[in-house]
């Protein structure tokens, strides 16, 4: 493996750290969902550690990320303590997302994480959306600096943030894929979409789904230029989005980034994997983005099979402090469930079942009125 440059030392051994941490902290998920701990849906990015870790540490601090439905690895990449996320894959209170999110709905606004999406493809257009207030509070930090004032704004003084969202090979068939992408470009965004073509979306492969197979591509037409990188590689995906990145900061265009890589268990934790075989599995895993990297700074000298073990057990012990933190934790008061509910105010209180035939049913106030058989409240 790797033809791109090594970090030093300390740098080597944290992609390292950080990789195996996602990894013993996913297989204990999948181990919590088999018991029961967790429920609705799980998607586990094993496989794809190298994508995820090569791509969040070409960000700084003050950049965005924006994630699917796959995004435990991102939220502990981003900095989220274990503890939080596994408490929100458990439903509790001291969850990333106060129990109110689970598996796919992972948010960290403090370190810029901003979600975890259910929706294929519906996190493109709230990248652009980010990207776009980004280069608005630019202008006014710019216009502050050569002392013109802009009525009714307040700059920060950061005029260089950028976002990169990530999808899936699948979401680039959706048509937020194309709309963002076009007013990306036309409105020039700092964006670096990244595409982890994982080789499916759940049981259909990537030829059967998109007629264009070279992701990077997808976005010419629409003015937005592609790169790619090897998704299994941790320095060659950290490589190639630092030059998408730092092109996106100079040049305010967005790029698109195609990591090539292959999750190794299926869609999610309900999958009986009928849509290819063990021994493709087996070859791509001969690839296991964590082993490779950790073989190569042991050849290197950078770290010895000690070190390894160790790091190892670093990531075992803060998966168990993680899930005891989230067995320790409340399940989130019921009350709460009206907390940090985008609707108006009168709203809040509804529980909304309407059909097309009965809009009347729509009115969220009334229907809690009847419920509680009271004033609504
Ligand atoms: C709009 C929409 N359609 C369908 C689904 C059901 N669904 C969930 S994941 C998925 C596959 C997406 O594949 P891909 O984009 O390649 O991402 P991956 O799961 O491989 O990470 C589908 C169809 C959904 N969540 N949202
Ligand atoms: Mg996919």
């Amino acid at each position: 493996m790797a033809t791109s440059a090594l970090p030093d030392q300390e740098t080597a051994r944290e992609w390292l750290a950080a990789m195996t941490l996602i990894r013993r902290f996913e297989e204990r998920a999948g181990e919590m969902y088999a018991r029961a701990k967790i429920g609705g849906f799980l998607h586990l990015s094993i496989g794809e550690e190298a994508t995820i870790v090569g791509s969040t540490r070409a960000l700084r601090e003050s950049d965005y990320l924006v994630s699917t439905y796959r995004s435990h690895g991102d939220a502990l990449a981003r900095g989220t303590p274990p503890g939080k996320v596994m408490a929100e894959l458990f439903g509790r209170a001291d969850g990333c997302s106060k129990g109110h999110g689970g598996s796919m709905h992972m948010f960290d606004a403090q370190r810029r994480f901003m979600g975890g999406y259910g929706i294929v493809g519906g996190n493109l257009p709230i990248a652009a959306g980010i990207a776009l207030a980004c280069d608005q509070r630019r202008a006014v930090s710019l216009a502050g600096k050569m002392n013109v004032s802009i009525e009714g704004t307040n700059a920060d003084g950061n005029d260089e943030e950028v976002t990169l969202c990530t999808f899936g090979d699948g979401a680039t068939n959706q048509g937020t894929f194309g709309e963002t992408l076009n007013l990306a470009a036309l409105w020039r965004l700092p964006v670096v979409f990244m595409v982890i073509n994982n080789q499916f979306g759940m049981g259909t492969s990537l030829a059967r789904h998109s007629a264009v197979t070279d992701l990077q591509r997808k976005g010419e037409s629409l003015g937005v230029p592609g790169m790619a990188c090897d998704g299994m590689d941790v320095l060659d995906t950290h490589r190639v989005v630092s030059q998408a990145l730092a092109h996106v900061r100079e040049e305010r265009r967005p790029v698109l980034v195609e990591a090539v890589t292959y999750r190794f268990r299926g869609h999610s934790m309900a999958d009986p994997e009928e849509y290819r075989t063990k021994e493709e599995v087996a070859q791509w895993r001969e690839r296991d983005p964590i082993p490779a990297f950790g073989a190569l700074l042991q050849e290197q000298g950078m770290i010895d099979a000690a070190e390894r073990e160790r790091i190892d057990e670093e990531a075992v012990r803060a998966v168990d402090e993680a899930v005891a933190f989230a067995e320790e934790s409340p399940f989130p008061d019921k009350k709460s469930l009206y907390e940090d509910v985008y609707v108006l105010d009168h709203q809040i209180h509804g529980h909304y079942h309407g059909t097309p035939r009965a809009p009347a049913s729509l009115d969220g106030a009334l229907d809690t009125q009847a419920r509680a058989g009271g004033d609504g409240q």
